[in-house]
């Protein structure tokens, strides 16, 4: 279906309803998109932690997917082409766009060979592990490969994932490199002093780290650099999220006798009262495509300290929003945090930078029109 220049767009959007960055993306990317006057139908097997159902142009079409002995797992590949081919067999949309491309592209492409010649131009948003550990597996690497060369458009977050994606999945066709993004006037709540003294006494330096709590994110470390930067000066640490390295983590607080200076802060849908009264954000992580997590505390003028690993470098300018280091490296993870903490005109100057990076860079209103461009070229190819 062609989409006349500047007429609102009809977009089927399919994103992981789980704590996660690609979860996260599809729906501010739904918000963004309803605001300036398109139509989204969100699919998801539960409702995104962060979509706002209540916004107008904007429904959440949950994704049922039936149980039965026989089954080893549910159909979820199933249950989501027959629901994108149900629900725009109703109402055709222009584009689906799906994220994380396992299993969603190949989904996706299947409900398009359903729906025929009226099924709507493939976007798929690849977000980091779908290709950098499922994509080397090596059947479903195949079958993600397969979709992907179908799809009309591919997009990775960083040009580090789509590095990885040519590399991984031997992809040979264009790779659209289009940046995550923050709304910063909504998104960053003004810091609150009253919200900054339940976690902190004057004086004491505030970390944070938010993530999944999946070993990639190396959550231990976080343990240990902060405990390295508790020696030389008072400070506590916020950690938000849940998930399978949590016990090991606060186990590790145990063992470096820090555990009443962190608070185990378990999932919030909304982490910006956080972002906003951090002093610095830790990100060690083994892997990272993009680093949605780091570009939230930099909005909020937090300077970053992490590895220096995928897409994490396009995001946090190194030495100007915050230190990176190799992987592994607590110590020097550690210093870095130290050298910003104890110098208050550093780090005055490092939240300075990494405010203007994320505004400069990421804004929404700066990344969202390369999607709509993306979807009005290629509902103008059909
Ligand atoms: O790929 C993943 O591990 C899952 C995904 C998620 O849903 O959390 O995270 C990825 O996508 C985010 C949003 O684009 C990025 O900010 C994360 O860096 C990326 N995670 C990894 O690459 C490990």
């Amino acid at each position: 279906m062609k989409a006349p220049v500047d007429q609102p767009l009809r977009i089927a959007m399919v994103g992981y309803p789980t704590p996660g960055g690609s979860g996260v993306v599809a729906a501010e990317l739904a918000h963004a998109l309803v605001e300036r006057g398109h139509r989204v139908h969100m699919f998801s097997h539960d409702v995104p932690l962060r979509l706002r159902t209540g916004l107008r142009g904007l429904s959440y079409h949950p994704i049922e997917v039936p149980d039965y002995p026989v089954l080893l797992a549910r159909p979820y590949e199933m249950a989501l082409a027959g629901t994108l081919v149900g629900a725009l067999s109703e109402e055709p949309c222009h584009i689906i766009h799906v994220h994380y491309g396992v299993p969603h592209a190949p989904s996706a492409y299947l409900a398009k060979e359903i729906l025929g010649p009226k099924g709507p131009p493939l976007v798929v948003t690849l977000h980091g592990s779908d290709v950098r550990i499922l994509g080397r597996d090596p059947a479903l690497g195949m079958v993600l490969r397969f979709a992907l060369e179908r799809a009309q458009a591919v997009t990775t977050v960083s040009a580090a994932l789509a590095e990885a994606a040519r590399e991984v999945l031997a992809l040979r066709g264009p790779i659209d490199v289009i940046p995550n993004f923050i709304d910063i006037e909504r998104q960053c709540t003004p810091a609150e002093l009253h919200v900054r003294n339940q976690w902190a006494r004057p004086g004491e330096a505030l970390l944070l780290h938010a993530s999944n709590f999946r070993p990639i994110k190396r959550v231990r470390d976080v343990i240990k650099i902060f405990a390295l930067v508790a020696r030389e000066l008072p400070a506590r640490l916020l950690l938000v999220g849940e998930g399978p390295e949590a016990p090991a983590a606060y186990q590790e607080a145990v063992t470096q006798g820090v555990v009443e200076r962190v608070a185990f802060l378990g999932v919030q849908s909304d982490v910006s009262p956080y972002m906003s009264v951090a002093d610095l954000f830790l990100l060690p992580s083994e892997e990272e495509s993009f680093g949605l997590s780091a570009l939230e505390a930099m909005a909020c003028g937090v300077p970053v300290v992490g590895s220096r690993v995928g897409g994490i470098p396009e995001v946090v300018e190194e030495g100007r929003s915050g230190f990176l280091f190799p992987v592994g490296d607590v110590e020097g993870m550690a210093r870095g945090a130290l050298a910003i903490l104890k110098n208050p005109a550093l780090h005055q100057e490092m939240s300075r930078a990494a405010a203007q990076r994320a505004r400069d860079h990421f804004h929404v209103s700066k990344v969202i029109p390369l999607y709509e461009a993306l979807y009005r070229r290629l509902t103008a190819q059909r």
